[in-house]
């Protein structure tokens, strides 16, 4: 008999956690996926449009914020989930460098509501997905230097201080109440749904539109791409196995300088390098991230699927095919960021 099992997802309506969704629906359609989102700038019910339509007696959409201990509650009496997966987050650095209180807010405090509900109503696994970037960043000249799960803490920005606080409390919420926990500290995710304000999706739109491409300090820095649909897989695998207690780290050793992103882009989309702008570099800027994934491939048998000039290529014709998805979300509110951001760097 097939083991039917109620996943909430929060933050299910932004980039990685809307592709969760679609993977988790595909895969396990005897399951019933909740998505609990604040719908934020960055959330998108149009993102869930297909999972609503499709799946109308195993997918649900609440509004709701992950802060809200009462709607929390409600809502765990109601499904009584199996387990927890939490991508609701404030995700964007910049942002977090202009007014840092929300990402302390949502990001720390959110996993705390969400660990309680869990407790209380004896949830088999909450789990918090992390990033590489509370391990802080590396240097350039030393690429034989990665990331392990033993690597120290140490976050720059209030965006990766409020992840990193919030697995300490995390592993603490397993060591003092038992809680059964897991924790994935992923590096930098590219694919469909990928918000207009991050890197790759900003300059695929600025190239479309023939704006400058906005390239921070002297382009050199380093992060480790890996397509958002492997992400997926390595979360599945971790719930689904004997991880209680356990950290992962997620990366597929892909690593390239910002700089080279931006050309290929622009190569792939038939646009003029003429187009790239050396701009005013973000404040603690991480120099480079890379993640050794030797556990989770050793325990696991993880390994990413998709190579990066395969991805990069799909993700460029996602956003072709897509203009009324970024189209809608630039003309809005966007629109007052992208001014205040990049009006301010010279
Ligand atoms: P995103 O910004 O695209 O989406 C975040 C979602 O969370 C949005 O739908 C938003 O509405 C929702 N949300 C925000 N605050 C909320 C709240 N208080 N209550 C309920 N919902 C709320 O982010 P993303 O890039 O999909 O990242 C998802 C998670 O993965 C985050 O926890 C992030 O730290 C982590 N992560 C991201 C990357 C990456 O490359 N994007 C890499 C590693 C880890
Ligand atoms: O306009 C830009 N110009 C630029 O040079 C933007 C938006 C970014 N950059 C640089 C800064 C980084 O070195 O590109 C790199 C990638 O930037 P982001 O897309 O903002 O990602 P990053 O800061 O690396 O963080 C991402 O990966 C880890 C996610 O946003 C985080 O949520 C995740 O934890």
């Amino acid at each position: 008999m097939e083991d039917k099992k109620t996943i909430i997802v929060t933050g299910g309506a932004g980039f990685i956690g809307s592709n969760f969704v679609y993977y988790m629906l595909k895969k396990y359609p005897f399951y019933r996926i909740v998505c609990l989102d604040a719908l934020t700038y960055a959330g998108n019910l149009s993102t869930l449009k297909k999972a609503i339509k499709d799946h109308p007696d195993n997918f649900r959409f609440v509004k709701g914020d992950i802060r809200d201990a009462e709607l929390v509650e409600s809502l765990f009496v109601e499904e009584k989930p199996d387990i927890v997966v939490n991508f609701a987050a404030e995700s964007h650095v910049d942002r977090s460098i202009l007014d840092p209180q929300a990402f302390l807010q949502t990001n720390i405090m959110g996993p705390q509501v969400l660990m309680d509900a869990c407790k209380k109503h004896n949830v088999e696994r909450y789990h918090q997905v992390s990033t590489d970037e509370v391990y802080g960043d590396l240097p350039l000249d030393r690429p034989d230097l990665f990331f392990t799960e033993n690597t120290n803490l140490h976050a720059s920005s209030p965006y990766s201080a409020s992840k990193a606080s919030a697995d300490l409390v995390v592993m603490a919420y397993h060591r003092t109440y038992g809680l059964p926990v897991s924790i994935s500290r992923c590096s930098n995710n590219y694919g469909p749904y990928h918000f207009p304000e991050k890197l790759i999706p900003l300059m695929i739109i600025n190239a479309l539109n023939d704006k400058p491409l906005p390239v921070y300090g002297d382009g050199l820095n380093v992060r480790d791409w890996l397509y958002v649909e492997d992400h997926c897989k390595a979360i599945d695998m971790i719930i689904h196995g004997d991880c209680n207690g356990e950290v992962f780290n997620v990366g597929g050793h892909n690593e390239m300088a910002n700089i080279d992103i931006v050309k290929l882009i622009l190569k792939e989309l038939g646009k003029p390098e003429s187009l790239i702008t050396f701009v005013e570099d973000r404040k603690g800027h991480d120099r480079r991230y890379a993640i050794d994934p030797s556990k989770i491939k050793r325990e696991l048998g993880w390994e990413p699927e998709t190579k990066f000039e395969n991805g990069i290529v799909k993700t460029i014709q996602w956003y072709l095919d897509h203009k009324d998805w970024w189209e809608e979300i630039i003309s809005g509110e966007y629109k007052n960021y992208y001014d205040k951001m990049y009006g301010e760097k010279k």
